[in-house]
Order: structure tokens, then C-alpha cells, then sequence
């Protein structure tokens, strides 16, 4: 792999914890990509076009293939190492147990998505707050048995900085009842509050985490790289269309370039 040759399709936020990042990071292939900020929420920035799902983050390799959902990049990035760490352990337990704590991570961040929907105006009803709401409460709860035997730093942790620091930045931002205003997962979770503080000084973490991305973030940026992955699968990439509203349903999402 040449430098930079890999495209990585996020949003930009470093308030909350990365995965792709962290992971890219850990196995010493930070250097090989190219960042693409892309605001799933705001005009000019639909991935449509190579992820049918415009979820981020979508990963695209130099020969056009893409990768997405989140677990597919990390064992993607993982498979790649050039330093020979891995941050999924090899089979056995060890492995199940961090696979484990991914899914009850991710589904957690799932969640913590849905329940930030609930700010869309077109989209009330709170009863789905209160349906997911206890689920994170179970989680946490289970995150904070888990980390009582970690003693190493696996992908199941790296989803769980994800999890609780996107979550922490949905509280900051407010989520609707019955989320409590003031809520602190560290309350009543000791020993996953200590992981954490310790688990955030690590170079891979401590580099990206609250601090501002400064590179280029503008629709045309990312619209320019999307027609490099079109060009780069043997397709044409169709004229840019800037939609003059902040949110485009999926449903009607650009697709011109398909
Ligand atoms: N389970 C997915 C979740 C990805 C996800 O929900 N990403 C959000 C980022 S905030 C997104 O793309 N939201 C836009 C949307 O749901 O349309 C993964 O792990 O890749």
C-alpha cells in the first residue's frame, strides 16, 4: 500500500472515540489513510453513491473497494497491521469475550444513534427513548463487570471509548426524556470510570480525542474524493448537486452518480 491510499469516510467530531481511528492507530497504518470528513446530517455530503446504507464510517482502498460497517473496517485495518499488533485476539476465548464486548459496544452506539434521531422534527415519540433507554443502562452496567478482568487493550475496549464518550456528547448535547439532563454513566460504575481515565491517555486515543480536525471539511472536498473512488471503480462520476436544504431524507438522497 502506497501512503495515503486508503480513503476513510467519517465524521470528523473528535469529541467522541473512533474505532477506525483508534484501530488504524494500534496497528500502525494511521499513515496510510486519507481523511474525508463527511457530516451525514448536512447538504453535500451523501456517501450514497458507495455506501447504500450513508452511514459513516465507509472505507474505500485504492482499487475502489469499500468497506463499510464499522466492525468490517476494523478487522479490515487489523488484517493490514504492519507493526504485527492486533487488536482482536487470536481464536480461543479471548477473542469471543472481546467479539463480545464489540457487539455490546456497538449495539450500544446504535442506540445512542437512534435515540439522537429523536431530535429530527418530523420524528417524535418518545416511547422510543424509553424502549432503548434501560438497554444502555444494561450495558453500561455490563461494561463495568467486563472491565473488572481487563488487563490489555483489545477492540472490545477501543468500542467501548466509542461507546460511553459518544454518549457523554449526546448527554452534553441533551437527549429527550427519560434521559436525565445530568446523566453520568461513571456514577455507580467505579471501576469503568478508572479504566477509562486511563484508557484515554493512551497515545492512540490521547492524539485525536478533543482535539479539533483541521484539515479541509468542505462539501466539495469530500464530494471531489467520492468521484475519486467512482473514477477509481471504472465509473463516471455524475454532476454535484449541493441540495439547498440542511437535511435530506435517505429516500431522497443524490443519487445521480449511480
Ligand atoms: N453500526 C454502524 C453504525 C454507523 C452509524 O450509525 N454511523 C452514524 C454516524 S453518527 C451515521 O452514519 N449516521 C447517519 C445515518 O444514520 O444515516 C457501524 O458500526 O458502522
Amino acid at each position: 500500500m502506497s501512503s495515503r491510499s486508503i480513503k476513510l469516510f467519517y465524521s470528523p467530531v473528535h469529541d467522541f472515540i473512533h474505532k477506525s481511528v483508534v484501530v488504524a492507530e494500534e496497528v500502525g497504518v494511521w499513515s496510510m489513510i486519507e481523511e474525508v470528513p463527511v457530516y451525514p446530517r448536512r447538504h453535500g455530503y451523501s456517501i450514497a453513491a458507495i455506501n447504500p446504507l450513508q452511514k459513516v464510517p465507509t472505507l474505500a482502498l485504492a482499487d475502489g473497494t469499500v468497506l463499510y460497517g464499522s466492525q468490517t473496517i476494523v478487522e479490515y485495518l487489523d488484517s493490514v497491521s504492519v507493526n504485527g499488533i492486533h487488536v482482536y485476539p487470536a481464536a480461543g476465548l479471548r477473542r469471543w469475550s472481546a467479539l463480545r464486548r464489540l457487539a455490546l459496544a456497538d449495539i450500544f452506539f446504535d442506540v445512542i444513534v437512534r435515540i439522537g434521531q429523536e431530535r429530527l422534527p418530523k420524528e417524535p415519540g418518545t416511547h422510543i427513548v424509553k424502549w432503548n433507554w434501560p438497554k444502555l443502562l444494561r450495558a453500561l452496567d455490563q461494561m463495568d463487570i467486563d472491565i473488572a478482568t481487563a488487563d490489555d487493550f483489545d477492540i472490545g475496549h477501543i468500542g467501548t471509548l466509542q461507546a460511553l464518550t459518544y454518549l457523554e456528547r449526546q448527554v452534553d448535547m441533551v437527549l429527550p426524556s427519560p434521559v436525565p439532563k445530568t446523566f453520568d454513566w461513571r456514577e455507580g460504575r467505579p471501576r469503568l470510570a478508572d479504566w477509562f481515565e486511563r484508557a484515554i491517555a493512551r497515545p492512540s486515543v490521547a492524539s485525536h480525542y478533543k482535539k479539533p480536525f483541521a484539515g479541509e471539511d468542505s462539501p466539495e472536498y469530500c464530494q471531489a474524493k467520492i468521484a475519486e473512488v467512482l473514477r477509481a471503480q471504472g465509473r463516471t462520476p455524475g454532476p454535484v448537486t449541493l441540495p439547498s436544504v440542511d437535511f435530506v431524507a435517505p429516500e431522497t438522497a443524490d443519487i445521480s452518480a449511480h
